[in-house]
């Protein structure tokens, strides 16, 4: 790809602030911020694979930005990114290749104080291992439907004996008090699940629609899934996208979302509940192809930033 042919050539060059020229902030202090941004490039990495998405956050907070972005309009929020709200990037959180309780407690103290300070958090990750310490720090801001886009459902009890990897995910947010309610979206292939994993998912009480399920009964009915004025926490594994969208992922699967199809299930949802919280997982750019992913996933995070926003003001 042509580094100079950029957007944000145009504006003066790239964004000096954070993600989408947000302020950059001092992690811990969140003040009086509505979103907090923050990275991850890993908390509980497998031994067999390592951090593969330890870049993530770095890659999606170049692929779009220019100084005073945040002013200009966003079609697809229909006026400026955060409307009146206020959004700090605090950066990317020091994560240890070797030391995974720390990670993961590193994450949940984060994500708790952002919490506690009346904010809402953004999280780039990193594998999807992510959102177990993230969504430990709910547990005195309960209850919360999670609602997980994903071409698999992560509902593995243990891979190679580790519990707290991407695909325990949901079975670990299952384990969780608060969580009280999980819609999971875009199952398709083959992934980790064996046929006891997904009895227990659907024993449990998820509402799981697969792929197949969807393009016969449309997204309506994930929407009638979610309660009105629920507290939804969106857990985006980014290969819930088509490969063909996204292709920077370790797991690609055919026959996935387009951009427009998540974007507008994000708005619907936002329409009837509040957002809580968001991560992206599972962007790898190692794999990317000309930063098409990058773009993606850093669209999907302002429409979602762009909506909790909304929600606040
Ligand atoms: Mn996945």
């Amino acid at each position: 790809m042509d580094e100079d042919l950029r957007i944000g050539n145009l504006f003066g060059g790239d964004a000096a602030g954070g993600l989408f020229d947000v302020p950059r902030g001092e992690p811990g202090v969140v003040g009086d911020a509505d979103i907090v941004v923050m990275g991850a490039a890993t908390a509980t990495p497998y031994a067999s694979v390592g951090a593969y998405c330890a870049n993530g956050p770095t890659a999606i907070r170049g692929a779009v930005g220019w100084p005073g972005m945040g002013e200009h309009h966003d079609f697809d929020l229909g006026g400026t990114l955060l409307d009146g709200a206020t959004a700090v990037d605090w950066g990317d959180l020091p994560i240890s290749d070797t030391e995974f309780p720390a990670n993961r407690e590193l994450i949940e103290s984060h994500i708790r104080t952002v919490l506690d300070g009346g904010a809402v958090p953004i999280l780039l990750g990193g594998d999807d291992s992510i959102p177990i310490p993230t969504l430990a720090a709910y547990d005195n801001h309960g209850p919360v439907t999670v609602l997980q886009l994903d071409a698999h459902i992560d509902w593995r009890d243990e891979v190679q004996g580790e519990r707290f990897g991407l695909s325990s995910n949901m079975r670990r947010a299952s384990e969780m008090p608060w969580v009280k309610h999980i819609v999971q979206v875009g199952a398709r292939g083959s992934g980790s699940a064996r046929p006891a994993d997904v009895a227990d998912a659907i024993g449990w009480g998820v509402d799981l629609f697969p792929m197949r399920s969807i393009r016969q009964g449309g997204m309506q009915q994930v929407l009638d899934a979610i309660p009105d004025d629920a507290n939804v926490y969106l857990a985006l594994d980014i290969d819930a996208l088509d490969p063909s969208v996204v292709p920077g992922v370790i797991g690609p699967a055919p026959g996935g979302f387009d951009y427009g199809t998540v974007s507008d299930l994000f708005e619907a949802v936002a329409s009837k509940a509040r957002l809580v919280g968001f991560n992206l997982a599972e962007f790898a750019p190692s794999a990317d192809v000309g930063n098409r992913g990058a773009l993606v996933a850093a669209r999907l995070a302002a429409t979602v930033m762009g909506l909790i926003a909304r929600q606040r003001t």
